[in-house]
């Protein structure tokens, strides 16, 4: 999109300033993300068109977002920290409202937190133990959050829906791939039972239901010059579910010592050293409140949501590439593929991993 139409949907916003600039920001797989340099100058702010094809309510994911960070700053207060550094402050239209809808597109805004930093990869235990305690921080802060949480993408981590999307995919073969897969399907089906039986505890409470992230890769968390964890960014996705989803998907990329989507599978395996920092990190914040069923199956949700994601992307190459993002055609192809060499690596190293967290 032009710049011209972008200040055009910026100037909705409720900015101190008019908007002299906008830039493009970062890589999401999901939404498109600008920086807006207001005429003012004094602050900076995050402009995000929601994909709403993926969020087919924007509205009510904004709901969850707004009260979620009004839970999240009271208790910063609280502590006397600092809420515009430590919290999300979304910015509402001049209206009030909290999106801006274009008449195709939903647009929202949050302020910019100066000096953050994100990071790639972990690539010191140190970081990868902030993390931990980021993200334990972050689930504490909202245990006593009451309210319903509208569930903004249906059944994201459970994988019973999954399989009903995966069986229907490979069904319809959109994209005639499905033939040339046998091996990778074969990955999917022979852990079905397994990955299955790990969320009928989540269905008949076992593991209770939490406010979750859900998405807390390690460039979802702003740290601080010093490395200390600023907040937890990209709340699209915070829902009612297991907590392990943040630990399992936060373990999918910390410890990964390759790349996502990384064509050398030499490179992927799980480290372990990092597993074990940020696992410390996070048993800091989280070990007084979690149940003993959490606990045993903490280990286990890193094998559950790397595999869930190796279906996902397997699931999106024979849908025909269409909830991605790519940037090659095989894209999505070699991201399962080096997510199911991940899943090797942690499945070889279960027990060590297990031991750590009990
Ligand atoms: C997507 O929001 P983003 O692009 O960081 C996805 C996650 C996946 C991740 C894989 C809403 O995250 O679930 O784990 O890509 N988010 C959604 O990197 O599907
Ligand atoms: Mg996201």
């Amino acid at each position: 999109m032009g710049q011209n139409n972008l200040i055009a949907i910026a100037e909705n916003f409720a900015f101190e300033g008019g908007v002299s600039k906008i830039k493009p920001l970062g890589e999401g797989f999901i939404n498109d993300t600008y920086i807006v340099t207001t005429e003012a100058g004094t602050k900076e702010y995050i402009l995000q068109r929601k994909n709403h094809y993926i969020f087919k309510d924007v509205p009510a994911m904004m709901d969850n977002i707004a009260r979620v960070t009004a839970h999240l700053r009271g208790k910063v207060e609280a502590l006397g920290g600092d809420p515009e550094r430590e919290v999300i402050t979304l910015i509402p239209t001049r209206e009030g409202a909290l999106y801006h809808y274009d008449g195709e597109n939903y647009w929202a805004a949050m302020l910019l937190i100066e000096g953050a930093v994100t990071h790639a990869v972990a690539d010191t235990p140190h970081l990868a133990y902030m993390g931990g305690r980021g993200i334990g921080r972050f689930q504490a802060m909202l245990a006593d959050f009451e309210e319903p949480l509208a569930e903004v993408i249906k059944g994201f981590h459970n994988i019973r829906w999954r399989f009903e999307q995966w069986d229907k995919a490979l069904s319809e073969d959109k994209a005639g791939r499905k033939a040339s897969l046998s091996t990778e399907i074969e990955w999917i089906e022979s852990r079905r039972e397994k990955m299955l039986g790990f969320w009928a505890m989540v269905e008949d409470g076992r593991l209770p239901r939490r406010v979750t992230h859900n998405d807390t890769k390690l460039s979802n968390i702003l740290f601080d010059k010093a490395g200390e964890v600023l907040c937890v960014i990209d709340l699209d996705t915070v829902m009612l579910s297991t907590s392990l989803n943040d630990f399992g998907d936060a373990i999918r990329s910390y410890t990964n010592t390759g790349a996502e989507d990384d064509t050398n599978l030499e490179n992927v395996s799980m480290s372990m050293e990092l597993f074990r920092s940020y696992a410390e990190g996070y048993l800091a914040e989280r070990s007084a409140t979690l149940t003993a069923t959490e606990r045993e199956w903490l280990a286990f949700s890193a094998l559950y949501i790397t595999y869930e994601q190796v279906l996902r992307f397997l699931m999106d190459y024979i849908d025909g590439d269409t909830y991605y993002k790519i940037a090659y055609p095989e894209h999505n192809l070699v991201r399962a593929r080096a997510q199911y060499k991940l899943l090797q690596s942690m499945e070889e190293q279960y027990p060590q991993m297990r031991d750590i967290c009990l």
